[in-house]
């Protein structure tokens, strides 16, 4: 490779990933904003905590070579959609969908695909719901639509999804069968917690509804 074709390549690589950088603020935008005005309304938070990361160049060429895709940034751009990824943790099932509607229907935002692993859980267990997602960028002399995937869950499932995450890891995919068996369990153990955790939610949003002195509260969704 010549000096001058890589130093092209560094430069064209530099400002190809700068648009998924873009592309996350805006959507952090997004995400804080409705928050904000979703806790004056209703008094509470649906969000618990988002967070961001931008895939590694070295993640991006394991998935390219993962499945035989060329090494160019159109072919980068058009298969590798989650090089930009946020992550929004909710206290309660409802609000994970109450979240990605909002999102989803903002008229500037391209849904790709929607992969409902809270509704279809994978088989070990995992939840979450995963919205693959465009939004126009506007540079200096040009717009370009840059995908970001977008995942949604709860605390539960958080806590369980990083917990796997770090065995797989440690155990180089191959997690012994039964640890296999106790981390289904604790999906399960995750998912009763949630159901609970919904229930008590909405009693105490139905008490505050009809609690005596209250007439002038902002009734809870
Ligand atoms: P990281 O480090 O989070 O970026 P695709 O090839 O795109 O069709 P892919 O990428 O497996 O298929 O898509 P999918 O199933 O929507 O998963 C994308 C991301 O979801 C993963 O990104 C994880 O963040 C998360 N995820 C999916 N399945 C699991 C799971 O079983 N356990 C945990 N803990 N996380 C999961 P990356 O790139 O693998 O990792």
């Amino acid at each position: 490779v010549r000096d001058d074709d890589l130093a092209h390549f560094r430069t064209e690589f530099a400002r190809f990933m700068m648009s998924y950088q873009f592309v996350t603020s805006e959507l952090m935008t997004k995400i804080n904003i409705l928050k904000d005005e979703f806790t004056y309304i209703h008094k509470y938070s649906p969000i618990e905590h988002v967070r961001s990361r931008l895939k590694s160049p070295e993640s991006i060429l394991h998935k390219l070579r993962r499945k035989n895709i060329p090494v160019t940034l159109p072919d980068i751009r058009k298969n590798i959609v989650d090089i930009a990824g946020v992550r929004i943790t909710c206290s309660f099932i409802q609000d994970t969908y109450r979240i990605a509607d909002m999102l989803t229907s903002q008229s500037d935002v391209t849904v790709n695909e929607v992969r409902d692993y809270i509704a279809n859980p994978k088989p070990n267990g995992y939840k979450s719901l995963h919205i693959l997602l465009e939004l126009p960028v506007f540079m200096s002399d040009r717009v370009e639509h840059v995908p970001a995937e977008l995942q949604i869950r709860t605390i539960a499932m958080d806590f369980w999804a990083s917990l796997e995450h770090k065995i797989y890891y440690k155990y180089g995919g191959e997690i012994p069968d039964e640890l296999l068996t106790e981390l289904t369990d604790a999906a399960d153990a995750a998912n009763r917690l949630d159901m609970r955790m919904e229930h008590l939610h909405e009693r105490v949003a139905q008490s505050r509804l009809t609690a005596p002195g209250e007439e002038g509260a902002i009734p809870l969704p």
